[in-house]
């Protein structure tokens, strides 16, 4: 025991010592190649060659890069409000943060996903995770918007997810905590982990058509954390592959407790195999709620609908659903080759990668080369399942992506560095430092069939020393490697927003073809749109007052209201009339205690305004629309409580005295 416990010790020593610092890599200040200039620059008036979704972590959103010029595009609301953009401000956005426990309007986002068709990326839908409250998103990536959001039942810290089948059928989430499930008394006393802790990973199906997602099936395995994922593809289609940890069933100081066991293991799902006994109706329906958010082009409007049945699928009942393969010393990515054949597991505190062979462990499988059980799920002898061990590859490996020539690539966050290895004979080929303390990387398509072995981007946790200081904390950084030669070349780094975990990128134009450029306005069917403006009105409907108000360069239609009382409930209902690219309106209203919105060509959106004290309230354009951007403005009278100032509304109806000073 002791043998084993020391040098684990020392490992996480280790990390103490030199994770949080990185160990600084030597020529730090020169490290990028000779024409590295050249690679990057995108001169002014030329696009990216690739788009690069980013995960925001802690912000809840998701960032959109240009490669291999590392500028900002965009910045996503999935998880989160954004000013901005009024996201989940507006009445139309704010059912897409609901969830059963109320509004939720942050997420802890990690990985994202793009969809794939015969295992390469389709350039449809963008899917990403939330860990906290545990939901999956789906983001349109005609509009660069949130389209669905899925909370999951049964799980919390949803961090095995949203990884997705070849063809898109399924998006997983599996649960990172262990939990009682939801219709069972969750008041126990912690101690009792083993007993009543249960993990889950869900399948959620995604309609080939319109993408809608539902919750298919869940898979109830033993306690333990379920940590990443990746499906398999090629002859391991219709498998998925999980890594755990935590094998240990700890539920207190889990960096000692759940680092004992000498190996955790790789979970194989048949999830074939599973929806074929979820098809022939073998689950169990249990009660449970959960939020299912959809936003739709047509109505401009959200909806959340509160769900109340799951199938869960015991996996004890049907031992040819999983397998356990031992993986050493808490793996945390879990990585499938394009061929679909390696299986790669990065064990944290291990000084070697394991890659297993799927080959291998459908032989072992038919074979029974197991080695006992896991809570009743047989465990496949390490030796059966592996192909061979990449030795002392670095310290501390995260997670691997492949470029489609045969090779791996994997960061290390201790060492702090990429390294390169062949698959074939599992040599290291070359090393690359990285500033400092990579987490995740990213190879364009570097987990489909298709990797675009051009470029590689490592997503750094440290940046001490590399940008300006900006106070207590530091930007994280992005850093771009020319992949293409036998070396690794680093081109640029850029600062991050949030904490960027996973990543995806695929080429510009895949994506740039179906870019929505308006809403027709013709096809608004918002309940409160206002076709043109001669149908702009204000209506009184006891103490609400709905304001139906058009935009269009550059001013509101009607421009004049008065008529509003305090303790009046105030929604603005905003179309913007204009139908060319890239002409949206803003619209703000002194005291407001929301956001701004922002208002695209064709959409409605709206605001709603309790005011406190009547007064005179101006309301003005937020987006500089024109040259007369200023001009496009606005007044709100607002009377006290028992006034008999009638609601009237008015657009270009001047006061006599100031006509009669024009006229002069
Ligand atoms: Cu390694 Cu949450 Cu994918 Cu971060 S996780 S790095
Ligand atoms: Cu409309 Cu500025």
């Amino acid at each position: 025991m002791k043998k084993i416990l020391l040098p684990i010790l020392s490992l996480t020593a280790a990390i103490i010592l030199f994770g949080m610092a990185g160990c600084k890599p030597k020529n730090a200040g020169d490290a990028t190649g000779s024409d590295a200039a050249a690679r990057v620059y995108v001169p002014p008036g030329k696009y990216d060659e690739l788009y690069n979704f980013v995960s925001g972590g802690f912000s809840g959103q998701v960032s959109v890069y240009g490669i291999p010029s590392g500028r900002l595009l965009r910045v996503i609301p999935v998880f989160s409000v954004d000013p901005e953009k009024g996201w989940g401000y507006s009445e139309e956005t704010k059912p897409m943060l609901n969830t059963s426990h109320g509004e939720v309007p942050w997420g802890d986002q990690h990985h994202l996903d793009l969809s794939q068709t015969n295992g390469e990326i389709d350039g449809r839908w963008l899917f990403a995770n939330e860990n906290n409250t545990p939901r999956v998103a789906r983001i349109d990536l005609k509009t660069f918007r949130t389209a669905e959001i899925i909370e999951i039942p049964n799980s919390a810290g949803n961090h095995s997810s949203p990884f997705i089948t070849e063809n898109t059928e399924y998006v997983v989430a599996g649960t990172r905590f262990s939990v009682p499930m939801d219709n069972e008394n969750g008041d126990v006393p912690i101690d009792s982990y083993k007993k009543n802790f249960k993990g889950t990973i869900s399948f959620i199906s995604v309609a080939p058509t319109d993408g809608e997602m539902k919750l298919a099936f869940q898979l109830l395995l033993p306690g333990m954390n379920f940590d990443l994922s990746h499906s398999g593809k090629g002859p391991s289609s219709g498998w998925f592959f999980f890594s755990t940890y935590n094998s240990e069933q700890a539920h207190t100081l889990l960096e000692v407790n759940a680092s004992k066991r000498d190996k955790d293991y790789i979970l194989a799902v048949n999830w074939k195999k599973a929806e074929e006994y979820f098809k022939a109706g073998k689950g169990k329906k249990v009660p449970v709620k959960y939020a299912h958010n959809k936003y739709s082009d047509e109505t401009h409007s959200a909806t959340s609908t509160m769900e109340t049945e799951t199938t869960v699928i015991d996996v004890k009942d049907f031992p040819d659903i999983v397998y356990m393969i031992p993986c050493p010393k808490s793996p945390h990515g879990c990585d499938v080759d394009p061929s679909g054949e390696y299986i790669v597991g990065s064990g944290k505190l291990a000084a070697l990668i394991p890659v297993f062979s799927f080959s291998k462990i459908q032989a072992a499988i038919t074979n029974k080369t197991f080695d006992g059980d896991y809570g009743g799920i047989p465990v496949i002898k390490y030796e059966a399942a592996l192909y061979g061990e990449v030795k002392k590859p670095g310290l501390g490996p995260l997670h691997t992506e492949f470029d489609g020539k045969g090779n791996a690539y994997t960061t290390f966050f201790i060492s702090s560095e990429i390294v390169k290895w062949s698959i074939k004979d599992l040599k290291v080929l070359d090393r690359h430092a990285t500033y400092y303390s990579p987490g995740h990387l990213m190879i364009p398509g570097g987990d489909t069939k298709k990797p675009y072995g051009k470029y590689l981007v490592a997503y750094n946790k440290i940046t001490k020393d590399r940008y300006l200081p900006t106070g207590p904390e530091l930007a994280q950084s992005a850093q771009l490697f020319d992949i293409s030669g036998d070396k690794m070349k680093l081109l640029a780094d850029y600062p991050s927003i949030g904490e960027p975990h996973y990543a995806q990128a695929v080429p510009a134009e895949l994506i740039s073809k179906n870019s929505t450029k308006i809403f027709k306005i013709d096809a608004n069917k918002h309940p409160y749109a206002t076709m043109g403006e001669k149908n702009a009105k204000v209506v009184r409907e006891g103490n609400k007052v709905h304001i139906y108000m058009t935009m269009i360069r550059s001013h509101f239609s009607p421009d004049n209201i008065e008529g509003i009382k305090v303790g009046d409930e105030v929604y603005f209902h905003l179309t913007n009339l204009e139908q060319d690219w890239d002409v949206p309106h803003g619209f703000a209203v002194k005291g407001a205690t929301t956001a701004e919105l922002l208002i695209m060509p064709g959409e409605t959106q709206t605001l709603k305004w309790t005011p406190l004290k009547e007064g005179i309230y101006p309301i003005y354009c937020t987006d500089f629309c024109s040259a007369l951007h200023q001009e496009m403005q606005g007044y709100v009278r607002v009377s006290t409580k028992g006034s008999t100032v009638p609601i009237s509304f008015s657009l270009g109806k001047n006061s006599d005295a100031a006509d009669s000073l024009l006229k002069k």
